[in-house]
Protein backbone atom coordinates (compact mmCIF):
# COMPACT_ATOMS: atom_id res chain seq x y z
CA UNK A 1 0.00 0.00 0.00
CA UNK A 2 0.93 3.62 -0.38
CA UNK A 3 4.35 3.83 -2.31
CA UNK A 4 3.96 2.87 -6.07
CA UNK A 5 7.29 1.74 -6.68
CA UNK A 6 6.53 -1.07 -4.45
CA UNK A 7 4.62 -3.00 -7.05
CA UNK A 8 8.56 -2.95 -8.83
CA UNK A 9 10.18 -3.33 -5.54
CA UNK A 10 12.46 -5.92 -6.91
CA UNK A 11 14.08 -3.20 -9.20
CA UNK A 12 14.39 -0.53 -6.74
CA UNK A 13 17.19 -0.15 -4.49
CA UNK A 14 16.31 0.29 -1.04
CA UNK A 15 18.03 3.89 -0.83
CA UNK A 16 16.00 4.59 -4.18
CA UNK A 17 12.97 3.53 -2.13
CA UNK A 18 13.87 5.59 0.68
CA UNK A 19 14.39 9.12 -1.37
CA UNK A 20 11.07 8.33 -3.23
CA UNK A 21 8.89 8.30 -0.46
CA UNK A 22 9.11 12.03 1.16
CA UNK A 23 7.62 12.88 -2.54
CA UNK A 24 4.58 10.81 -2.49
CA UNK A 25 3.67 11.87 0.89
CA UNK A 26 3.98 15.65 0.02
CA UNK A 27 0.96 17.43 -0.39
CA UNK A 28 1.48 21.05 -3.15
CA UNK A 29 -1.14 23.65 -1.94
CA UNK A 30 -1.15 27.02 -3.66
CA UNK A 31 -2.01 30.28 -1.85
CA UNK A 32 -2.86 33.74 -2.72
CA UNK A 33 -0.46 36.39 -1.38
CA UNK A 34 -1.70 39.97 -1.42
CA UNK A 35 0.51 42.82 -1.04
CA UNK A 36 3.49 42.09 -2.21
CA UNK A 37 5.54 44.97 -4.19
CA UNK A 38 9.09 44.19 -4.70
CA UNK A 39 11.96 41.48 -4.20
CA UNK A 40 12.08 42.06 -0.50
CA UNK A 41 8.60 41.32 -0.20
CA UNK A 42 8.43 37.92 -1.74
CA UNK A 43 11.53 36.98 -0.15
CA UNK A 44 9.65 38.20 3.34
CA UNK A 45 6.53 36.00 2.29
CA UNK A 46 9.01 32.99 1.39
CA UNK A 47 10.45 33.32 5.02
CA UNK A 48 6.67 33.62 6.18
CA UNK A 49 5.80 30.13 4.42
CA UNK A 50 9.11 28.03 5.21
CA UNK A 51 9.49 28.76 8.75
CA UNK A 52 6.50 26.97 9.16
CA UNK A 53 7.14 23.22 10.24
CA UNK A 54 6.73 20.57 7.62
CA UNK A 55 6.94 22.79 4.81
CA UNK A 56 9.44 21.35 2.50
CA UNK A 57 9.63 23.95 -0.40
CA UNK A 58 8.14 27.14 -1.82
CA UNK A 59 8.44 28.96 -4.37
CA UNK A 60 7.03 32.68 -4.23
CA UNK A 61 5.69 34.60 -7.65
CA UNK A 62 5.37 38.29 -6.91
CA UNK A 63 3.76 38.88 -10.37
CA UNK A 64 0.87 36.06 -10.43
CA UNK A 65 0.92 36.87 -6.14
CA UNK A 66 0.81 33.13 -6.02
CA UNK A 67 2.90 31.11 -3.54
CA UNK A 68 3.57 27.60 -4.58
CA UNK A 69 3.75 25.34 -1.49
CA UNK A 70 4.98 21.36 -0.87
CA UNK A 71 3.79 20.26 2.35
CA UNK A 72 4.17 17.32 4.81
CA UNK A 73 0.30 16.99 5.36
CA UNK A 74 1.09 15.44 8.85
CA UNK A 75 3.30 18.00 9.85
CA UNK A 76 1.38 21.05 8.94
CA UNK A 77 -1.74 22.17 6.97
CA UNK A 78 -2.52 25.01 4.52
CA UNK A 79 -4.69 26.96 6.86
CA UNK A 80 -1.23 26.91 9.20
CA UNK A 81 0.74 28.22 6.70
CA UNK A 82 -1.85 30.97 5.51
CA UNK A 83 -2.08 32.14 9.60
CA UNK A 84 1.76 32.60 9.72
CA UNK A 85 1.88 34.45 6.18
CA UNK A 86 -1.11 36.98 8.00
CA UNK A 87 -0.10 37.03 11.53
CA UNK A 88 2.71 39.42 9.90
CA UNK A 89 0.01 41.62 9.27
CA UNK A 90 2.09 42.99 5.72
CA UNK A 91 0.41 40.30 3.53
CA UNK A 92 -2.67 39.21 3.22
CA UNK A 93 -3.03 35.10 2.38
CA UNK A 94 -5.97 33.14 1.03
CA UNK A 95 -6.14 29.67 -0.52
CA UNK A 96 -6.69 29.27 -4.23
CU1 LIG B 1 8.52 44.91 -1.04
Amino acid sequence: MGCVCELTATMHSTSEHVLHLPLEMSEKTTIIVEGMSCGHCSNAVKNLIEEVEGVESTEVNLGAKEANVLFDPNATTTQAIIDNINSSETYKATEK
